[in-house]
């Protein structure tokens, strides 16, 4: 019986792997910012995500296996209404992932893409993700069909943010929210470990995708729509006044600066109920 032969060849748990486009994706989030919001609120939202802000579909087996990382220091009160609606995005996807932020130790000058290197490299060591978002902790996705995956190249998500009128600001634009695979970030040495303070760093890891030999992915730009939340220069992240001059060197410098230079001391690592917290020594401008 040829019928009985056929499903016999089919490899028993391929049948529960989850659709390739999720049931539960809407479209259009609408994004407010509840006053009063706690942490222990989104837990209580988040029944299924278990330590360390992991989750995987409980009915069917993901097809991605996605890692946020997000640079952080001082900004909880963004941290807590990203995480109220990044948890519930990411499940409507059905992806099994985990949510790392990475947190600046001490009060030196602030280093976001230092930080992702830093996450890229924690990340990898506790599972082989395949997909790495690198995410600004103010950023709030709009729509649900902004999928958390990666393309065939390094993918710009954060095309449409209500601070630029919701258009690329220049066609070069890496900043925001970028995905990129394993294999991506190695081919471009990672991000650059010496851009202190505000500025530049997402321009250099937008050459290095080009330096790297790929192209910008991104998504359709009424899906990849993001609201900032509203706030001020930090202290501690001046602007950087030597952007420019560091910019104009990166196709001598990237070989020698980037992932396989990163220097860095976890300080600690705690899986806390909706996030993996990653403490770490940075250093500081030499
Ligand atoms: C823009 C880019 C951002 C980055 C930055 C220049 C957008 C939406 N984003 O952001 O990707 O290229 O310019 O560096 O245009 N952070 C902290 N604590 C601090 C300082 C920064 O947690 O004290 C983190 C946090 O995740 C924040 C990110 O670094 O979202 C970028 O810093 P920002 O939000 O102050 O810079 P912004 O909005 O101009
Ligand atoms: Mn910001």
């Amino acid at each position: 019986n040829l019928s009985v032969l056929g499903k016999a060849q089919v490899p028993e748990d391929s049948l529960t792997y989850c659709p390739k486009k999720s049931p539960l994706v809407g479209g259009p989030i609408h994004v407010t910012f509840p006053s009063g919001l706690t942490l222990a609120e989104v837990e209580r939202k988040n029944p299924l995500v278990v330590r360390g802000g992991r989750y995987r579909p409980p009915n069917c087996e993901a097809r991605h296996r996605t890692a946020i990382i997000i640079p952080h220091r001082n900004r909880e009160h963004h941290l807590k209404f990203l995480l109220y609606y990044l948890h519930p995005f990411l499940q409507r996807q059905q992806l099994n992932y985990a949510i790392y932020i990475i947190h600046q130790a001490g009060n030196y000058t602030f280093n976001r893409a230092k930080l992702m290197n830093v996450g890229f490299r924690e990340a990898m060591r506790e599972e082989e993700w395949d997909c790495l978002f690198f995410h600004d902790v103010d950023l709030i996705p709009e729509d649900d069909r902004n999928t958390y995956t990666c393309d065939a190249h390094p993918k710009h998500a954060a095309i449409a943010m209500d601070k630029f009128g919701y258009k690329l600001p220049y066609k070069s634009y890496f900043g925001g929210v970028s995905a990129l695979t394993p294999t991506h970030y190695l081919k471009m040495n990672g991000f650059p470990n010496n851009y202190w303070g505000w500025g530049g760093e997402d321009d250099d890891i937008g050459i290095r995708v080009s330096l790297g030999g790929m192209l910008i992915a991104r998504p359709a730009s009424n899906v990849g729509r993001y609201k900032m939340i509203k706030h001020k220069l930090d202290r501690g992240n001046e602007i950087n006044p030597r952007r420019f001059n560091m910019l104009a060197k990166t196709r001598q410098t990237w070989k020698q600066d980037g992932m396989n230079t990163a220097q860095y001391e976890v300080v600690s690592r705690q899986h806390r109920p909706l996030y993996t917290n990653i403490t770490v020594h940075i250093g500081t401008e030499a």
